[in-house]
């Protein structure tokens, strides 16, 4: 008699603590879901990188296309020479200066076509040294 209600304590326990073991993997996954739900939502919202070299007399490429509410880092690498990058509607410049990447990060909540263009004299062809920015809605 003793014995078994001493046994059935102890499946009683043992139930519990699997019960227990089971919440927390439920737990475990949810964690996991929120993670990933995190993981997407970052990346969604991570700037869209799009590389362009600066030489001689343009950009490459010249013609940058993105939409209304986007974040791009334009990611400048300059071949030849300390070109300048000039956007006058978003009141922004830089040198780009050779064997440095130059990041610039655009956040574009405005829709129309922004141009730019090269700031630093960097010989006959600098007068064509400019590019489009197009920021569709
Ligand atoms: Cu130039």
């Amino acid at each position: 008699m003793k014995t078994n209600q001493s046994r059935r304590l102890f499946c009683t326990d043992l139930s519990l603590s699997l019960l227990g073991a089971g919440a927390s993997l439920v737990f475990a996954e949810l964690a996991m879901a929120e993670g990933a739900a995190k993981k997407t939502l970052a990346s969604r919202t991570k700037p869209r990188v799009i590389p362009i070299t600066a030489k001689k007399f343009s950009y490459e490429p010249s013609r940058i296309e993105a939409r209304v509410g986007e974040s791009i880092v334009l990611a400048f690498s300059a071949l030849d020479f300390t070109h300048g990058f000039n956007l006058p509607e978003f009141n922004l410049r830089m040198d780009l200066v050779p064997g440095k990447v130059i990041n610039i990060q655009l956040n574009l909540d405005k829709a129309g076509e922004y141009d730019f263009l090269c700031d630093n004299f960097c010989g006959d062809g600098h007068e064509g040294m400019s590019g489009k920015l197009i920021v569709n809605a």
